[in-house]
């Protein structure tokens, strides 16, 4: 396979003006027909004219023409990969009729069927699947699309823009126009047909105009928009205040789909919905569903800005769209739910998750220099990492400045393929700052280590902190230069006070850290203060201070940060937990540091605390988190230390985790409010402590699963079954999840979950459950959900099990990448992801796990996606 370099970049010779596309689905056959308007790119010198190398796979060629004549096989040359045609005219039209199979399609990309409905996904190079195409980003034209379908099979036939026209052939088939007056990109491309139920409702925009809006879906799931759709108002009406940026054509339309590679697509006017990410209702559907839904409806619909209307130039500059857009449906969830909460479950996510690819052997930076595969480059580092760097610049020329630099950007390039730097280019523009050093966020990797230390003159009255940075090599980049990183901190005085910084009696200072080491002074201080170090976790490194168990816990009940007062209080638990993990590893015996129980406590009593914060400072770190901490993992020494602190801090404290438990009781009709949410979360969180108990507690847990009235209770209470060690437990945990099966076996949406809460059971035993799972009329290889509640749940958070010492876990991992390889290459490759991490692990897993990467690497025909993966991961 064949490397591709951003230096290689060069525009298109042709550019397409229009594409006038059309679908005759079959059964068997569907028939695609194209005409192109092509035009000789100007921009570039040509001694004459090139020939037209268009993109296509998986298809049969079946007539080509230029210019309404025909062009002979001899005349065109043809490969697995491309279409090349002889040029004579600078401007000119080219028909191609190709034939492909939809319903055999199980890569999910390009057209395939799901349920019986026709659909597609394109981004990023899934429109070549349909027809042959310069399926590149910056060409862009505009579509006319029409769909002819059987009625009664496919009575909804959907395509992006208006519907302009529709008729009925003389076979009896339907046919229906689409017209989208936007010029876009293919991989913006989508179709829909299928026998479909929709709701309704509209929208008037800020300057009048009313917009429709429809969501599709199964009739069975007509029911379950209703949250959706609000999301969606509330998304457009947050991009019209805070971005002041409109919706565009006369009609909105989402369509969920059950066999989806990920969450959603934003195609022009027609998004595309994972069915997980978009249906829901209170019995079925979990607080965790009710607010997912409401970020990613946001991220899809923002996208018609920051990625439509505005658009990558090459696919090295994906970050330009999804950093952008993840910070922009970030920002959005803060402002409807929790902020402080948003910020936790963010900046843990990204520590967990895409600290460790950046750690490992696919680590790239946030615009990559080179691929094989462009699938593989939908990363946590390009979306999430991506979005920390637009938060950084967000916190570098302030709220007006950045609005200021987003109105600049869209305005200069509406109707573009740009990249990266045509961003910071605006946002230094409409601010006269300089981020020529901060460029290097998009183009180095890994994650850059602050080491501080700090001192205080007492007879001047000044303090300094001494911040040194150091980002570890990456592949392929071993010399980093510094970064620039803005570190924003507070000084508490010993009594947990802010200390004011400056004459304004600011309490927070940012502290630009530009070089190797620097020192930064503070006058004034009357005492030796605490500093509180990166405040709302204001760049996306790790800092390292010397901080003792009592500092953090003194910052874990002080700081004025809530982001920082949390992650005092989980720094603390790291700290003793490593410790913990070290002797469990060496047989010894463990005793859990008296400071973590009190630190709790204080949580437990303090009424006043945000109930949603609470249960955050009330969740030990994750083994992922843990595990991303230590030098040489050792995966069973860490889910026994955990497990162990666990069972502690429920029985030390287990009057007060059932005074908040009982306090919190409530028969409110289920709302998904932040507030209400808030108040599920912590009793759900007393309760998973609850289930430590011991015979004692099984009362509870058993009532709230039998009277729950909304799946959040209900669900909450099925986890703690499943996962509560007591013996008596078992046979009631197997009667709840008989009984959840009975009763929601139709419902795909549940069944998702009911696989995953099994594939997380840490519980001896629980593997020989999972693996009898994949024979479960539930589970089904073809569809990504399920392999992602089963097979995924079981390798990312079902350590124990996954790392167990004889090496199945890895080798019930490695079978599916070989199935799946051949089946879907994106879900193979993605699920490949626990495997890479092998170096980081202790004997015996890290030769257990390359020994699984070996036996994939060997397999005849390896997909790109997978060959790139497998190959970078052994290297
Ligand atoms: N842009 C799509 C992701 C497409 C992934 C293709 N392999 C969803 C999103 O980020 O909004
Ligand atoms: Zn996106």
């Amino acid at each position: 396979p064949k490397t591709i370099y951003l230096k290689d970049y060069q525009e298109p010779d042709y550019w397409i003006d229009n594409t006038e596309l059309s679908f005759d689905l079959g059964e068997e056959i569907t028939v695609v027909q194209s005409k192109l308007s092509l035009r000789l790119n100007e921009n570039k010198t040509h001694n004459n004219l090139p020939p037209l190398v268009l993109d296509g796979t998986d298809q049969v060629l079946k007539q080509v023409l230029v210019d309404g004549k025909t062009i002979e096989p001899g005349q065109y040359k043809l490969t697995d990969e491309t279409l090349a045609l002889p040029v004579t005219q600078k401007t000119f039209i080219v028909e191609v009729t190709t034939e492909i199979k939809p319903q055999e399609n199980t890569s999910l990309e390009g057209l395939y069927k799901s349920n019986g409905m026709f659909c597609t996904q394109c981004e990023a190079e899934g429109f070549r699947k349909i027809t042959y195409y310069l399926d590149r980003p910056d060409v862009m034209a505009k579509f006319k699309t029409t769909i002819i379908a059987d009625p009664k099979q496919y009575p909804v036939m959907l395509s992006n823009g208006n519907d302009i026209a529709k008729g009925e052939r003389e076979d009896g088939k339907q046919w229906v126009t689409w017209e989208d007056p936007f010029k876009k990109p293919s991989y913006l491309f989508a179709l829909v047909a299928g026998d479909l139920s929709n709701i309704t409702d509209k929208y008037t925009t800020c300057s009048g105009r009313e917009i429709t809006l429809k969501i599709f879906t199964e009739h069975k799931n007509i029911d379950k928009c209703d949250h959706a759709m609000t999301s969606l108002k509330k998304s457009m009406k947050w991009d019209e205040d805070v971005y002041g940026r409109e919706y565009d054509l006369d009609i909105f339309m989402i369509v969920a789909v059950d066999h989806f590679n990920m969450g959603a697509m934003e195609n022009k006017g027609l998004n595309i919905f994972n069915s997980s990410c978009v249906l829901a209702k209170p019995d079925t559907a979990t607080d965790n569903a009710y607010q997912r839904i409401e970020a990613i409806v946001g991220h899809e619909y923002f996208h018609n800005w920051s990625g439509n209307r505005v658009t990558c130039r090459d696919w090295f500059q994906l970050s330009l769209k999804e950093g952008f857009t993840v910070f922009r449906d970030a920002e959005f969830s803060a402002d409807m739910n929790s902020r402080p909460v948003k910020r936790i479950e963010d900046a843990n996510f990204l520590r967990t998750a895409q600290f460790a690819e950046d750690a490992g052997p696919t680590a790239h930076p946030i615009r990559p220099d080179s691929y094989i595969e462009i699938s593989n480059f939908y990363t946590l580092t390009v979306y999430e990492k991506g979005a920390e760097v637009v938060r950084m610049i967000h916190n570098i020329v302030g709220k007006e400045g950045f609005r200021k630099g987003s109105d600049l950007y869209f305005e200069r390039h509406d109707g573009q393929a740009v990249t990266t730097e045509e961003f910071v280019k605006a946002m230094e523009d409409a601010n006269q700052v300089d981020l020529i050093q901060f460029r290097r966020w998009y183009s180095q990797a890994g994650t850059p280590v602050i080491t501080v230390t700090d001192q205080y003159d007492n007879n001047n009255q000044q303090y300094q902190l001494t911040v040194k940075q150091h980002c570890p090599a990456t592949p392929g980049q071993t010399d980093k230069k510094p970064f620039h990183i803005p570190v924003a901190i507070g000084l508490l005085d010993p009594e947990g006070h802010d200390i004011a910084l400056n004459n304004a009696g600011d309490t927070t200072q940012v502290l630009d850290v530009t070089e190797q080491q620097q020192t930064f002074t503070f006058k004034n201080i009357a005492q030796q203060p605490l500093p509180s170090l990166l405040r709302g976790f204001s760049a996306p490194v790790k800092v390292k201070y010397p901080y003792s168990r009592d500092q953090l816990l003194f910052l874990a009940s002080h700081d004025s940060d809530g982001f920082n007062r949390w992650e005092a209080g989980q720094q603390l638990a790291v700290d003793i937990l490593e410790e913990l993990a070290e002797k469990a590893r060496k047989n010894q015996s463990l005793t859990l540091d008296d400071r973590l129980i009190q630190a709790y406590r204080a949580v437990l009593q303090d009424e006043q605390l945000d109930p949603a914060v609470a249960a955050k400072m009330l969740a030990l770190p994750s083994e992922g988190y843990l595990a991303e901490q230590a030098e040489t993992i050792y995966p069973l020494a860490i889910h026994q230390a955990r497990e162990f602190a666990k069972q502690q801090l429920a029985e030390a404290l287990s009057e007060d985790w059932l005074a908040v438990y009982q306090r919190l009781q409530s028969d409110k009709a289920y709302q998904p409010t932040a507030a209400d949410i808030a108040e599920r979360s912590l009793k759900n969180t007393c309760l998973s402590y609850l289930s430590q108990l011991g015979e004692q507690q099984l009362a509870l847990l058993e009532k709230q699963y039998q009277t729950a009235t909304n799946m959040t209770d209900k669900y909450a209470a099925l986890s703690c079954l499943v996962n509560a060690p007591a013996e008596p437990a078992k046979p009631i945990a197997k009667t709840a999840l008989a009984d959840f099966y009975q009763r929601w076996q139709e419902d795909v949406q549940v069944m998702e979950q009911w696989l995953a809460v099994q594939a997380n059971c840490s519980l001896p035993g629980a593997f020989e459950h999972i693996l009898s799972l994949q024979e479960h009329e539930a589970f089904d290889i073809t569809n990504p959900n399920k392999i992602r509640s089963l097979i995924g749940q079981f390798a990312m958070n079902n350590a124990v099990h996954f790392h167990q010492e004889t090496g199945v876990g890895y080798k019930l991992l490695a079978d599916y990448v070989i199935k799946l390889n051949i089946v879907n290459p994106q879900i193979a490759s993605r699920l490949l992801t626990p495997l890479t991490r092998w170096k980081r692990y202790g004997e015996p897993h890290q030769a257990q796990m390359k020994a699984e990467l070996v036996r994939i690497r060997k397999q005849p025909e390896l997909s790109k996606d997978v060959y790139e993966i497998v190959e970078k991961s052994l290297k």
